[in-house]
């Protein structure tokens, strides 16, 4: 039988009606509102400090619409130094998710900051991080266990939801493919990827059930 003309009448007027219902149920498309927020963890005790110069902290984790990442290394003594601050790819990989940061800094006062950009995308993706670390002039790290720090970047852009834009379609056997509307909803505009299978119908207003391979291939 036709889809579009089930056996009897009342079963095609409720039929209709639900494929109205469907159809102006539809969510908004919500934007997503970026937040450049950037915390400085607690420096927990290390049992081996440097005794020259350390970062302040030894956690960063900063939004990835931030832009940057502002990390404080401190100096111990009155003497100012210098020190080759270089970052190292973790899960974060430049120039990807943030651009690489290797220079020698001369520390004047008891704390420098220095700046590491961080790249703002629309796609969604689990946290990630990098590390920084202070070297001598030989890009050896310098001894104690402060003297390297992580950088997590948050990610703010949400995956979204996937639905079919109409809950009901008809589709004419003689025109040989379906095409079926996918709707992306809550979500950022980056790209995303779902899978689609097909299943034998469940007797929607009162048409037979679609048989695979004998009325419809199935895709998956
Ligand atoms: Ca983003
Ligand atoms: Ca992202």
């Amino acid at each position: 039988m036709d889809a579009l003309n089930p056996e009897n009448p009342l079963e095609r007027i409720v039929y209709r009606k639900q494929v109205a219902n469907a159809t102006q149920s539809r969510a908004e498309f919500v934007k997503i509102k970026n937040t450049p927020v950037q915390v400085d963890h607690e420096k927990t005790k290390v049992d081996n400090p440097n005794p020259d110069c350390c970062f302040k902290t030894l956690r960063y984790s900063v939004t990835e619409s931030s832009g940057s990442v502002s990390v404080t290394i401190q100096k111990h003594s009155s003497q100012p130094m210098s020190v080759r601050v270089k970052t190292t790819d973790g899960t974060a990989i430049a120039p990807g998710d943030y651009e690489t940061f290797s220079e020698m800094v001369e520390l004047k006062e008891p704390e420098t900051v220095i700046k590491i950009k961080v790249i703002d995308d629309a796609i969604w993706e689990p946290d990630k991080e990098f590390t920084v670390q202070l070297l001598d002039a030989e890009d050896n790290q310098l001894p104690g266990d402060d003297t390297e720090c992580v950088v997590v970047i948050l990610d703010e852009d949400r995956p979204g939801n996937i639905g079919f834009k109409e809950r009901f379609i008809s589709v004419r056997r003689k025109d040989l493919v379906a095409f079926i509307n996918l709707e992306r909803m809550d979500g950022s505009d980056g790209e995303i990827s779902c899978k689609i299978n097909t299943t034998t119908g469940s007797n929607v207003g009162g048409n037979k059930e679609a048989i695979e391979n004998s009325d419809f291939i199935k895709i998956d």
